[in-house]
């Protein structure tokens, strides 16, 4: 196993978050391995560290002064034994080599444990959606289409949303597509609903890791009734996770961007909440201008001098990480436990560091790694995926209901693998080997591809 790191360090040092992800996942698989020594005969773990393919592009684009401005475009196909590449893009400044290849291996994993027929891939730019126009985001996705089209398609790879990503750019880019292949297909997921999107495609990530900490819950037949609930971000997957959590009675009392988070002890109801969607979704504003509306709430600016995030530093029994990696470190897990939090459920994707990791796991607290319970936004993907194949669209509640379903079944999955290689309610050990059993499994059928 550290043989397979360092090679993996070795061919591409700095890629620090693409290091990280594979460390936590050879570290949990190490006792399939133990028993299973044909994996390592067939070298399945230098074949699943190395892409299948990855694609580097220039995306030229012109802004609204006339401008030429370049941005530099990928698509990590990381993975195609049990389906096509699935998985979304994101445009975010940071995004580089190394975040795109963490997120396409925890995507291949994910995409197993929803039991839907989904490879893996992630992809992306560096450009910055934020402050841009509705036609410069235009002419940027459209530049990025003109290159991506010929690498992608609906039993190829299908990219869908990520940071950054929402359905206004996955709109500009199906639209390119379209005429450049002179085929309406579902190329895409996350489309808008007039036009071959799935309902509950939006809710399904926030939804779904709400589903999935109830399940935790029930375990120690407890519910989220009166829970006081931290999330992180204010995009998609923190909206939903907040809505959802209100229905189910909790309350929830932070919400951030990167510029800062509000605390909010009163609750985050449903009127906050749709104030939140419209100054995110259609104004694009920042969420600082929650306090000029709700004067009852704090807002603190993020400091990064800091050694933690204060949003982590409040009395509370949940903690929902939804806004990026590595957002929770140490010191963050340390507060989280020293105020009580007894349940902490991914909705990023590797939101806390590996210390922080331990820290949860020998406090023995729930926690869900977000392979498994941020897997309802690409489970709905999939459902997208198959409601188009049948050009028919499933009604909103059959959607939900399947979406729960797939929820409880990963649940399960995770603590039958865990329990079944020694670590009962290690979700994280049980996510993994399942995730990475399956492929491995389905690689080895496939001959040396
Ligand atoms: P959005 O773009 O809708 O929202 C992202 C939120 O996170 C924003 O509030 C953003 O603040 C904040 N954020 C982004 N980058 C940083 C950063 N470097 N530091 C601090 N805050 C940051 O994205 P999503 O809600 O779709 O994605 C959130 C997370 O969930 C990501 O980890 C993504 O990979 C994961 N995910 C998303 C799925 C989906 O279906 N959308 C599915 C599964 C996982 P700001 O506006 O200031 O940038
Ligand atoms: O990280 C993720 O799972 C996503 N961004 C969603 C991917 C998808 O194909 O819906």
């Amino acid at each position: 196993m550290t043989d397979i790191l360092k090679l993996i360090k070795d061919k591409d040092p700095g890629e620090k978050e693409f290091h990280q992800a594979v460390e936590e996942v050879l570290e949990s698989v190490q006792p399939v391995l133990d028993r299973n020594p044909q994996y390592r005969k067939e070298a399945v773990l230098e074949r699943i560290v190395e892409p299948e393919r990855i694609i580097i592009f220039r995306v030229p684009w012109m802004d609204d002064q006339g401008q030429v401005q370049v941005n530099r475009g990928f698509r990590i196909q990381m993975n195609s034994t049990i389906g096509p590449y699935k998985g979304g893009l994101r445009f975010h400044p940071s995004v580089n080599l190394s975040i795109l290849k963490f997120l396409a291996f925890e995507q291949v994993f994910k995409n197993a444990l929803t039991t839907l027929a989904m490879g893996g891939g992630k992809g992306g730019s560096d450009f910055d959606p934020k402050g841009k126009s509705d036609n410069e985001v235009m002419r940027f996705c459209q530049s990025f289409m003109v290159e991506l089209f010929r690498h992608i398609g609906p039993n190829t790879d299908v990219p869908a949303g990520d940071i950054g990503v929402g359905a206004r750019e996955i709109g500009y880019l199906f639209g390119m597509y379209k005429k450049l292949h002179n085929e309406f297909t579902g190329v895409l997921t996350g489309k808008s609903l007039g036009w071959g999107g799935s309902l509950i495609r939006p809710e399904a990530t926030g939804y779904g890791s709400v589903y999935f900490a109830a399940e935790m819950l029930a375990t120690q037949n407890e519910t989220l009734e009166g829970k006081t609930c931290l999330v992180s971000g204010s995009g998609n997957v923190s909206q939903y996770t907040v809505e959802k959590i209100i229905e189910l009675g909790g309350k929830v009392v932070t919400l951030s961007d990167s510029s800062g988070y509000i605390y909010d002890e009163e609750g985050i109801d449903a009127d906050k909440l749709t104030f939140v969607k419209r100054l995110k979704n259609i104004k694009r504003g920042r969420i600082r201008e929650y306090i000029d509306k709700y004067s009852e709430a704090v807002y603190t600016e993020a400091d990064t001098s800091l050694d933690h995030n204060p949003l982590w530093n409040h009395k509370a029994d949940c903690a929902f990480p939804s806004a990026t990696e590595n957002e929770i470190n140490e010191k963050d897990s340390m507060n989280l436990m020293k105020n009580g939090v007894k349940l902490v459920c991914e909705g990023a994707n590797m939101p806390s560091v590996p210390e922080a990791i331990n820290i949860f796991l020998d406090n023995k607290i729930l926690y869900a790694p977000g392979k498994a319970s941020n897997a309802g936004g690409v489970a709905v993907s999939g459902l997208e995926m198959a409601q188009n194949s049948m050009r028919l669209s499933w009604p909103a509640e059959e959607v939900d209901q399947r979406l729960k379903m797939i929820m409880k079944n990963i649940h399960q999955t995770c603590l039958d693998a865990a329990t079944e290689y020694g670590k009962p309610g290690n979700y994280m050990a049980g996510a993994n080997i399942a995730g990475f059993t399956k492929v491995v499994n389905a690689m080895l059928d496939q001959g040396l591809v």
